[in-house]
């Protein structure tokens, strides 16, 4: 299986984030996760990994608001610049817009930090725009992998009888994407996630036909939410803490369904505190139930290991036994699949706990 990865995202390491209480914490989401990843990938040993392909900003403009890029660009160089007297290692705000009308962006930099920066996990260093470009090329280098192997596919099917392939065989790849994306809605970062990874690489594969997104991060994907809240053309699925409880809280509910043409094709499937893996391979049968009759020509699965129990930010208890039959029953689709790289926080476990959920899509 092709994995594809950048050295770049280790441009971005911001030194902190700011916990729940004001505590001034290490930062969860660091660049060994990926280290710990390429490890267990290469020692397996049926992994390609490769770079991506540069696509430009075009991609990324037809999901993200085009002023929300250019702040993303030149928010840290223009922190530098501000007359401060204190450490400016990373760019936070600490005033945030109320709900209601947004018309106004304020022009100074402060003013527009909290205009596009929901919470006080995703920093802005020297290297985030860089690395966060560099991940949302990884996730657009899979889908363009995803489609070179439907062609493949349907050409052997159709005509050329000398075809090895089973008609039940798809293609799948790995976007190995740091920073994750699924807390990036269209207009701002949050939760690690400045570009939405999943989403920009699920609308470029909507020029091919309909795509679904499953988002097993053990939080709700609220900028994937948010992004294809009124689409019909891109089906989204998300597993997750129940927000009542859990980050992201005002996104994740049940109830939220999508709207306008969009209606009935956002689906949230919120999981108590302690699910177990029988709890949660029920509700994973319900996403895919409901995947499978939309009949999506591309899967693309925002896949967080942090549904893991021996996650430090998690509180839902999936065993890496539990991870490896998520992977086989996505994967019981059989449908062209990109994996993307969301969060997942157990450096020891992580890069084991991805090998299992990746088993089942080797062809
Ligand atoms: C991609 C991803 O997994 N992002 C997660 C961002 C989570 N930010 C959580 C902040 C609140 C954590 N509260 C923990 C309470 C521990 N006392
Ligand atoms: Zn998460």
């Amino acid at each position: 299986m092709k994995v594809f990865h950048s050295p770049n995202h280790a441009e971005h390491a911001p030194p902190f984030e700011i916990f729940d209480g004001g505590e001034k914490i290490t930062n969860f989401e660091t660049p060994e996760r990926m280290e710990r990843i390429l490890t267990a990938l290469r020692a397996d040993g049926r992994y390609e990994i490769v770079p991506p392909e540069d696509f430009g900003l075009d991609p990324i403009r037809a999901v993200h608001d085009p002023a929300y890029l250019d702040f993303l660009r030149t928010a840290f160089d223009e922190w530098l610049a501000e007359p401060t007297d204190y450490e400016r290692t990373a760019l936070l705000p600490a005033t945030f817009p109320l709900p209601g009308p947004r018309g106004h962006v304020p022009r100074s930099l402060l003013g527009r930090a909290g205009y596009y920066m929901s919470d006080l996990s995703a920093p802005i260093v020297a290297g985030t725009y860089p690395a966060a470009l560099a991940s949302a090329h990884c996730a657009v280098s899979g889908a363009k992998e995803l489609v070179n192997g439907k062609w493949f596919l349907e050409n052997g099917k159709t005509g050329d009888s000398n075809s090895q392939l089973p008609v039940t065989t798809h293609h799948s790849a790995f976007a190995l994407c740091r920073p994750p994306g699924h807390h990036a809605g269209r207009a701002n970062c949050a939760g690690y996630c400045y570009l939405n990874n999943a989403a920009i690489a699920a609308h470029w594969l909507t020029q091919f036909g309909p795509v679904a997104v499953l988002d097993i991060d053990y939080h709700a994907g609220n900028g994937t939410q948010d992004i294809f809240y009124e689409r019909a053309d891109v089906l989204t699925a998300s597993i997750h803490a129940d927000p009542d409880f859990e980050y992201p809280y005002y996104a994740g509910y049940a109830d939220q369904t999508g709207s306008g043409p969009g209606l009935g094709f956002h689906q949230n499937y919120p999981l108590p505190f302690g699910a177990d893996d029988s709890a949660y391979l029920q509700t994973l049968e319900k996403a895919l139930e409901r995947i499978a009759a939309y009949q999506p020509d591309f899967l693309v699965v925002s896949a967080g290991m942090d549904i893991y129990g021996e996650d430090p930010l998690g509180k839902i208890r999936v065993t890496r036994a539990g991870i490896r039959q998520i992977g086989t029953a996505i994967s019981g689709l059989k449908l062209p699949t990109l994996v993307v790289m969301e969060g997942g926080y157990n450096n020891e476990a992580l890069g084991l706990n991805i090998c299992a959920f990746l088993d089942a899509f080797h062809q």
